[in-house]
């Protein structure tokens, strides 16, 4: 029996249709579980007890690496094989005693080997006292620098009144500093006025160091040359969660941006990362769509190009107008992180796992001989809901380990 012509035209289509679905059936992921994850799932935290031993944060990344040799690394020689590179802290005067127990720290672990300079920064002048303690804690060279009033001060377009209305709003809500002016003015430099100051002009790579922190481990390689060698834009160490109402605008703030500049996005970010709002639905609800996640910014090794890139200057640019940095209490570490995540390409984010590293009240700590002073695996000092702050295994399920 033969079937008239548009009949059998049909029967193929529904056919082609229904091989196509059962392919799609065969290739989709069952559930999320089935997703390779190089951890536990990101809901079950990052305990040390049932850790992945593949996610233990220690050795050396892959090579080359470049060590001492002879004396290549001596200090004050302007033909050493430092690269144009610096360590840098924007700190308090009262803060000496705290800057020089971090000193200290990566002086030992790290910096008594390469000898890269120290740069302070401060937006009062430096005192004697300040310089003499920080001095005689390095025997690299060390730079005091002030940060000019139109860095610093807040800007013109900010209405007082609205943020005088603004965190009182906030405090309510009990959003962390929020009413500490010179808070709002710290984050705001650090988001995007540090990589403009004359002093770094020269500079490509720096490592972000904060008062009173703790490095555990011996690192034995030239860290800023391992982020040149192999193309890295930006090194981090922790990822956190966020206060969800310090960031309520950031995400539509960013959204505007991009929409109008949509060839600024990378074609390899991290987009899935920053909208991810599994593990804490009410951050991604109060925070219209971004997840909180973030680099722990007191830890930064980066490129200051990217900082200094067209895109991120006139994204920053866009949320400095937008007022979030005094109307809301954007922190350098979601600004940056955001701007990363969709700007960068992902590979060339890292995870220094090998440096051992706390800033009150968490901890990266490799389970590994180089580390003294510490306990592997450690993440947090205090409270049990401390740890659920950790949100590195996000990254670790859609970026990977690199
Ligand atoms: N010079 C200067 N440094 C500041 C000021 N506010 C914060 N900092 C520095 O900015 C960094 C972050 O501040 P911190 O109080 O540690 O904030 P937290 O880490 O978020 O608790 C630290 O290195 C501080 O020393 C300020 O008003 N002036
Ligand atoms: C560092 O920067 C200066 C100024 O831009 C440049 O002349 C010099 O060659 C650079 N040094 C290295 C090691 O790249
Ligand atoms: C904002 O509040 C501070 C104290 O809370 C006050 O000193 C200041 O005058 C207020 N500014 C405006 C513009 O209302
Ligand atoms: C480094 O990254 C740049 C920009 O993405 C790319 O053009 C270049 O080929 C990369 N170089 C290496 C050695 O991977
Ligand atoms: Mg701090």
């Amino acid at each position: 029996m033969a079937l008239p012509k548009s009949m059998r035209y049909l029967a193929g289509a529904t056919f082609c249709i229904f091989i196509y679905l059962f392919v799609q059936i065969l290739r989709a992921p069952a559930s999320e579980s089935e997703i390779k994850v190089p951890s536990k799932t990101p809901e079950s935290g990052y305990n040390s007890k049932d850790r992945d031993p593949q996610l233990d944060p220690s050795g050396e990344p892959p090579g080359p690496l470049r060590r001492v040799e002879g004396d290549n690394y001596a200090p004050n020689d302007p033909a050493s094989a430092r690269i144009n590179a610096t360590i840098l802290s924007l700190v308090r005067n009262e803060e000496a005693d705290d800057m020089v127990q971090s000193m200290r720290d990566l002086e030992r672990t790290w910096n008594h080997k390469f000898n890269y300079p120290w740069t302070f920064f401060n937006d009062k002048p430096f005192t004697e006292e300040f310089k003499e303690k920080t001095r005689a804690a390095t025997k690299a060279e060390v730079r005091y620098e002030l940060v000019p009033a139109e860095h610093w001060d807040i800007p013109s377009w900010i209405n007082m009144d609205l943020y005088n209305e603004s965190v009182s709003l906030l405090l309510e809500q009990k959003v962390q500093y929020v009413e500490r002016q010179s808070y709002h003015q710290m984050c705001r430099w650090n988001s995007g006025m540090f990589s403009e100051h004359p002093a770094l002009k020269d500079m490509q790579y720096y490592w972000r160091v904060e008062p009173n922190v703790h490095f555990f481990c011996d690192v034995d390689y030239d860290v800023f040359a391992w982020m040149q060698d192999h193309n890295k834009t930006y090194g981090f160490n922790i990822n956190l969660f966020d206060s969800p109402q310090s960031v309520a605008t950031l995400w539509p703030e960013t959204k505007k941006f991009v929409e109008d500049n949509p060839s600024y996005v990378h074609p390899n970010n991290a987009q899935e990362w920053l909208e991810d709002g599994k593990r804490r639905p009410e951050n991604h609800q109060i925070a219209h769509g971004y997840s909180t996640c973030h680099f722990w910014s007191n830890f930064e090794i980066g490129d200051l190009s990217f900082w200094r890139s067209k895109t991120y200057r006139e994204y920053f640019t866009h949320l400095d107008r937008a007022g979030g940095f005094f109307y809301e209490r954007w922190g350098d570490a979601p600004v940056h992180s955001v701007a990363l995540g969709l700007f960068e390409d992902k590979t060339k984010i890292h995870w220094f796992r090998d440096i051992g590293y706390q800033h009150i009240p968490f901890f990266n700590c490799p389970n590994n001989p180089k580390c003294s002073g510490c306990v592997a695996g450690k993440f947090s000092d205090g409270a049990k809901w401390l740890e659920r702050e950790d949100c590195r295994p996000l990254w670790f399920k859609y970026v990977g380990m690199d």
